[in-house]
């Protein structure tokens, strides 16, 4: 292990020194035993002096003397007597559990003092010693554990590195080891007795503290947390174990190394990422599920790193071999999902526990290569399971998450999602945190890739106890996870079992390691594993025989064969095979194109409305700061006009899906009173702490829950987090906000890895929402743009492919986008957009930009009859004044999004132009809405198309509408039939293009849409016809599980129809310019002035003909 120097400086406070006893004794300063009183009454809180001296026996002792001395001055010393007299003495407060051992050292004769006469001072500074020191082993007895398999990495300590150095400060000599003394209550080693000779007492400290096992937890705040591991470890007899328990630890460990063998032997040349050097890992999590089933878990939720993750899947959740073996065999898939992935995908499995006889669904989270980005995301799931459970403690659903040494430490949103484990609405209740600790990350060593002595240093900050334990210790290993397991289920607590073993082969079974590790390999080859080590071990005490242990180890040999012929058979690997969070039920019976309605009734905004502008019903009581007394008048007085604000919009939007049943959750930094505190969704009692009120948990008796949680200042792990909820059940509306939409780069992993390709990677749907403050209003330097252009980048759909155009033309890019961004410009409909990921049949995360200055915006309102039944989210907002009542009057069509519409309405009506100029709002960007573009762009046949944005020109949304408008202008088809022919004649570019796509359109005229869509796949993939999921012809054929026939991406353009040969001027003529700022390196605008003069620019060039 590497450890830093300082680690082993034994800086013991000045209350832990040997001389204390004497310095007590001399002392008649009162503020020297004051220091000592503070100390004991701060312990809770200080880890240092969590166990002061005046303390336990120590306390008890003095205090006694106290009471002797009160009763009879003369029966004490007389240095007592003068300490006694000069009233300095305080009695401490006694926080200390009563124990066993609380008997005062008068109770013992040592050494032939007289029964029940007050011991000498040497015999007091002799005990205090003692207790020094098993508070020295308690503290830094894990230094110099023997937790390296390979004994290379010795402790880097000052002077000498033996379990001597743990007491060198005290001088005992040999003369002393056969001294009894007294225990005190801070230690378990005595089990029934209440003193021990001292050789005992260091034997069973160092077999406790410094062997195989290194406990850190003496930095735990809470005594009754300490005194409970003390107990776990120290007791006598803990490292017990029957042979029934020995041989399952054989047999776990060898099927462990069994399936590493057996790829090794089949799969050489491939990149396993084996566990070999950590195979204790697979009967360590097994003990860990085993010990929390017993305790009342009934799911485990697991998240892990590529090493062993094949293993895991075989052995602890028991996936059937074959379909792990299929993945090796390069099989095409027969369904959707991405290629190399079988270090990534997830699990889900539900079965019996033979152990415990109950029974257990355990799930393995799909991962990125991104190591630590799945910890939130596992926690959100985790989160939710338990929320809809309605396990509020976390007894029956629970996570796992399992490390790399190197990234446990070098990652930062580990640190970040530590510091969810204890937030109200964050906690999972206990988080078990493995680490697969082999020593070395890749190519590196632990010195230079860590500064911190462990790798599990982060753990101290949530105050989780971190079990040290050597992976060549079987027993040891087990013992550590059934104390974990039982540290969770007692305390609901984060703790770290740090498995510190090797790793046999390099990186991967194809790299060298010899060439950056020749000493560490050189140790490693000559080294004998875990199961043999084990083996030799049982079969030496006599507990197993060596034919048993070969025995075993050859019939899991032949189950592997058995599975690995069985695989050979498979033609396809199943992507359905490998979902971790299906969605039973939510497909089926499911029009996969039809949107439920999303407007309600007028009376039901009335409701909502006039609840979300009341004070609570005991307003009486309810001191509601004035200023939000005239926010609620206000938002009354929008309900009495009905309209509806930004606030009273998304209030009517989470209200409305509450009363369906649907669970709205929204977290994100200072969401509970909104950014720009326009949203106060939680009143807050001016006069009671703590007391509040939040309507929307209001609005029906019988509604669904409503949370809104202020989130710690992360937005990796929180994003991370809230996709994990979004992953567990589709009827939930889950969101989270960035503070500034920026800021929404720190969580860019959670969006690349998981938001915007984890349904083409893991076949995972998710209908998370994220809520990106955005606008260029001059506002700082770094608050002006949610980088729509990085979003609208990853978006899916073919810029050069007009889809064919249906009724359901809008719902079916939907289906097959990966994603949908947009900016709305009204609260009605940022109310549709948000009840239409409820509406849909199937699920796709939303990226919406969402407003500042407009949330106050005097004409960002909308009426009820926008967001009442009939009414729907539009995806492009057409000119509804004079310009789009008389089309052919307009000379220029200014297309746009979001806020920048108001300017540019505002500068039209101040230059007089609303007649000639149309202005256009397309509020869904992606997928982007070529038919109504199409629409739009004929209605004003004659007219210039500019679009206008308030971003700089590399930025924004122009980069990624201009080919899609080039696109929608090209597509003449359903234009009239003289425009047909017209449009033809200016062709500008290749006629292949037109063929190609009249050949489609042909084509999607004979058949029904859905049998394109979901054509049966070719030949050349084959396919087993009787699977459900692939008898995709015909009709839709409603899954019980989300699955991949849910997941089709030929809409946006079918697989062999060539794109558009980038053509920039549409064949018909017409062409879209660009308005707006010039290109920039930055979101910002510099100074205010500067903003203004540029948006004055941008409105003039817009607003001109
Ligand atoms: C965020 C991230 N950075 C870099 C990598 C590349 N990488 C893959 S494995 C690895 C070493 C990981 O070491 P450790 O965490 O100790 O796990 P081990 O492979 O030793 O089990 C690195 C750097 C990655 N996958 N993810
Ligand atoms: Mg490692």
């Amino acid at each position: 292990m590497h450890r830093a120097h300082t680690a082993f400086s034994l800086a013991l406070s000045p209350m832990a020194h040997k001389n204390f006893a004497t310095w007590l004794l001399k002392s008649s300063s009162s503020q020297q035993m004051a220091k000592v009183t503070a100390a004991a009454a701060v312990r809770t809180y200080n880890s240092a002096a969590a166990e002061p001296f005046a303390n336990g026996s120590t306390a008890s002792y003095v205090e006694e003397m106290y009471n002797a001395w009160l009763r009879d001055p003369t029966s004490v010393h007389t240095s007592w007597d003068a300490y006694f007299r000069s009233n300095s003495y305080v009695s401490p407060p006694n926080l200390a559990p009563v124990q066993a051992n609380t008997l005062p050292l008068t109770a013992f004769n040592f050494g032939g003092a007289v029964a029940g006469a007050a011991p000498d001072s040497k015999t007091i500074d002799d005990h205090l010693a003692v207790q020094a020191i098993i508070r020295s082993y308690q503290i830094r007895g894990h230094n110099i554990a023997h937790l390296d398999p390979l004994e290379i990495n010795t402790p880097e300590l000052p002077g000498n590195s033996s379990t001597k150095s743990i007491y060198a400060n005290f001088s005992f000599g040999e003369q002393d080891m056969d001294r009894q003394f007294k225990l005190p209550s801070t230690t378990f080693i005595g089990g029934d007795e209440a003193s021990l000779p001292l050789k005992e007492i260091l034997n069973r400290l160092e077999n406790v503290y410094c062997n195989k096992i290194g406990v850190e937890f003496m930095f735990i705040n809470s005594l009754e947390q300490c005194n409970w591991i003390r107990k776990r470890f120290e007791t006598p007899g803990v490292l017990n174990f029957s042979p029934e328990e020995k041989r399952l630890i054989l047999a776990r460990l060898t099927r462990a190394t069994g399936f590493e063998a057996f790829l090794a032997k089949k799969y050489s040349s491939e990149k396993r990422f084996g566990l070999e050097g950590c195979e204790i890992m697979i009967p360590a999590l097994k003990e860990i599920i085993d010990v929390s089933t017993e305790l009342g878990v009934e799911s485990v939720i697991m998240g892990m790193p590529h090493r062993g993750r094949l293993n895991t899947l075989a052995n602890v959740c028991r996936k059937p071999l074959n379909q792990i073996f299929t993945q090796f065999a390069g099989l095409e898939a027969a369904d959707d999902g991405s290629g190399d992935v079988k270090y990534h995908l997830g699990t889900y499995i539900e079965r019996l526990n033979r152990v415990t006889n109950k029974n257990i669904r355990l799930a393995v989270v799909a991962n990125p290569s991104h190591l630590e980005a799945v910890d939130p995301v596992v926690q959100g799931k985790t989160r939710a399971e338990q929320f809809y459970r309605g396990d509020q403690e976390g007894k029956k659903v629970m996570s796992i998450l399992i490390h790399g040494d190197a990234a446990f430490c070098g990652q930062g949103v580990v640190y970040e999602t530590m510091h969810l484990s204890d937030l109200p609405d964050y906690t999972t209740h206990g988080t078990i945190h493995v680490v697969a600790n082999n020593q070395i990350g890749f190519t590196t060593d632990p010195r230079f890739s860590r500064s911190s002595p462990y790798c599990t240093d982060v753990a101290r900050v949530v105050n989780a106890p971190i079990f040290h334990v050597n992976a060549d210790d079987p027993e040891a290993v087990m013992h550590v996870c059934k104390v974990a397991a039982e540290w969770r289920a007692t305390f609901h607590k984060d703790c770290v079992i740090d498995l510190v073993g090797y790793r046999r082969n390099g990186h991967n079974e194809i790299d060298e390691p010899m060439f950056t590790q020749p000493l560490m390999y050189q140790k490693i080859r000559k080294h004998k594993n875990c199961l043999d080590l084990y083996a030799d071990k049982l079969i030496a005490e006599g507990t197993v025989t060596a034919e048993e242990v070969k025995s075993v180890a050859a019939k899991y040999e032949n189950i592997c064969e058995e599975a690995f012929a069985l695989a050979k058979t498979e033609t396809h690997v199943k992507y359905k095979d490998w979902l971790d969070s299906p969605w039973s039920g939510f497909f089926e019976g499911k029009d996969p194109l039809k949107v439920a309605p999303t407007g309600v009734k007028e009376e039901t905004l009335i409701h909502i409305g006039n609840r979300f502008s009341s004070p609570p019903p005991n307003a009486a009581e309810f001191v509601i700061h004035k200023g939000l007394l005239r926010v609620l008048a206000a938002r009354k007085a929008m309900v009495d006009e009905k309209v509806a604000d930004w606030a009273l919009g998304e209030a009517m939007a989470f209200g409305s899906l509450l009363k369906e049943g649907i669970h709205v959750r929204l977290s994100g930094q200072d969401v509970e009173r909104g950014t720009f505190s326009h949203r106060h969704h939680v009143l807050h009692h001016q006069l009671v702490d703590k007391a509040t009120y939040n309507s929307l948990q209001h609005m029906y008796p019988d509604q669904a829950p409503y949370s809104v949680s202020n989130s710690s200042l992360s937005e990796y792990a929180v994003l991370g987090f809230e996709h994990g909820y979004s992953m567990t059940n589709p009827n939930a509306l889950v969101l989270w906000e960035a503070q500034f939409g920026d800021f929404s780069n720190t969580a860019q992993s959670i969006i690349d890895q998981f938001i915007s390709s984890g349904q083409s990677k893991w076949v995972r749907q998710s209908g998370l929402v994220m809520l990106l403050p955005h606008g260029m209003e001059g506002m700082g330097p770094e608050h002006s743009s949610c980088r729509v252009e990085r979003f609208l980048q990853m978006s899916s759909d073919d810029p050069d492919y007009f889809p064919p155009e249906s009724d359901e033309f809008g719902v079916r890019q939907l289906h097959d986008i990966n994603w949908i961004v947009a900016n709305c410009s009204t609260p009605a409909n940022y109310y549709h957009i948000l009840r239409r990921q409820i509406a849909l049949p199937f699920r796709k995360p939303l990226i919406l930009c969402t407003p500042k200055s407009l949330l106050r915006h005097p004409e960002a309102k909308s009426p009820f009859s926008e967001m009442s039944e009939g009414s729907e989210f539009q995806r492009i907002i057409p000119d509804n004044g004079p310009a789009g009542q008389n089309p052919s009057n307009v000379k220029k069509v200014v297309f746009c999004s979001g806020r920048v519409y108001y300017d540019l309405t505002k500068t039209r009506r101040e230059k007089q132009l609303e007649g000639e100029i149309a202005i256009v709002r397309v509020e869904q960007i992606s997928p982007f809405p070529f038919d109504l573009v199409k629409e739009q762009a004929n209605l004003y046949k004659n007219a210039e198309l500019v679009w206008a944005q308030e971003e700089h020109k590399n930025q924004g949304s122009w980069t990624y509408v201009q080919p899609r408008f080039l696109t929608a202008l090209n597509h003449s088809r359903d234009v009239s039939q003289s425009d047909e022919q017209s449009s033809s004649t200016n062709t500008t570019t290749t006629t292949d293009h037109t063929n190609h796509e009249s050949d489609t359109d042909s084509d999607s005229k004979s058949k029904p849409w859905l049998s394109r869509m979901f054509a049966a796949p070719n030949s050349s993939t084959g396919g087993d016809p009787k699977d459900p999921a692939q008898t995709l012809g015909g009709d839709f054929n409603a899954a019980k599980h989300f699955d991949l026939k849910n997941v089709r991406h030929d809409f946006n353009r079918p697989a062999g129809i060539a794109a558009a040969p980038g053509a920039r001027i549409a064949k018909t003529g017409r062409k879209i310019s660009y308005v707006g700022r010039a290109c920039g390196a930055s979101t910002a605008t510099g100074s205010k002035a500067q903003h203004i003069r540029e948006l004055n620019a941008l409105l003039n060039d817009a607003i001109s003909t």
